[in-house]
């Protein structure tokens, strides 16, 4: 083999290591993950995102029926059941120019239902990562409700945020570490019954890439440059 093909040989090799290298940060997908603005009135799951309910905190089953809140068309919104407009969950945004029902243009609203079912928005993750997940369940209406941030896996679920009976706005900034498939469920329970129990939620999730998905990049990116830098001396 020439010294011509070797080099040829050699860059692509080169290239193919550094690549690989590089890889891992590529597999990171999207930036961050945001509620209000990944929410569907079409899909469910929509993404990483699906809206859903349960009479317990660790479960969680779809919400199988769309329609307008109270029949009012710039209210989409996702239910339990049929009996939505009295007794059912439901997860809902407000597309209105005003506030409806206590909740701010824009914003998606989390309302538990008739014989405790609680509402619930879930996040399953598409990566093994750590996470940041930073948000506020707000006041909304003046009903009195129990807000959970809960994290399943495999092996069982694990709270990682939770206020009971609060009738004011409540923040939380959480990291965590998830594999694929699991799930951050961000949950709204009825407390005292369900009634003017509206409670708005804005979340941002952000993976944080791993020091060694950063370290292997730099080393991968290194490997090309320093071929790159042998190759113009030689020349
Ligand atoms: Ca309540």
């Amino acid at each position: 083999m020439n010294r011509h093909k070797n080099s040829i040989v050699t860059f692509w090799a080169a290239l193919v290591a550094g690549l690989a290298l590089v890889g891992p940060l590529a597999d990171e997908g999207r930036a961050d993950f945001s509620l209000p603005d990944d929410f569907s009135a079409t899909l469910n799951p929509n993404g990483e995102w699906s809206w859903g309910y349960s009479d317990a905190l660790s479960s969680f089953t779809p919400m199988p029926i769309a329609g307008p809140l109270y029949g009012e068309a710039l209210l989409p919104a996702w239910y339990a059941a049929l009996e939505y407009d009295k007794y059912s969950p439901c997860v809902w945004k407000n597309m209105a120019d005003t506030w409806l029902h206590q909740v701010a243009p824009g914003q998606v609203s989390l309302h538990p239902g008739n014989g405790d079912r609680m509402a619930i928005v879930r996040w399953t993750s598409p990566l093994q990562t750590e996470l940041s997940i930073v948000g506020q369940f707000w006041a909304g209406d003046r009903g009195e409700v129990d807000v959970f941030v809960l994290e399943t896996t495999t092996g069982g679920t694990t709270t990682l945020f939770s206020v009971l009976g609060t009738p004011s706005s409540q923040s939380f900034s959480l990291t965590t570490s998830v594999k694929a498939g699991d799930a951050i469920d961000f949950v709204v329970g009825c407390h005292d019954g369900f009634t003017c129990d509206n409670t708005p939620l804005n979340v941002d999730i952000t993976p944080i890439p791993e020091p060694v998905s950063l370290a292997s990049g730099a080393i991968g990116l290194a490997c090309v440059g320093a071929y790159l830098k042998r190759r113009t001396r030689t020349r």
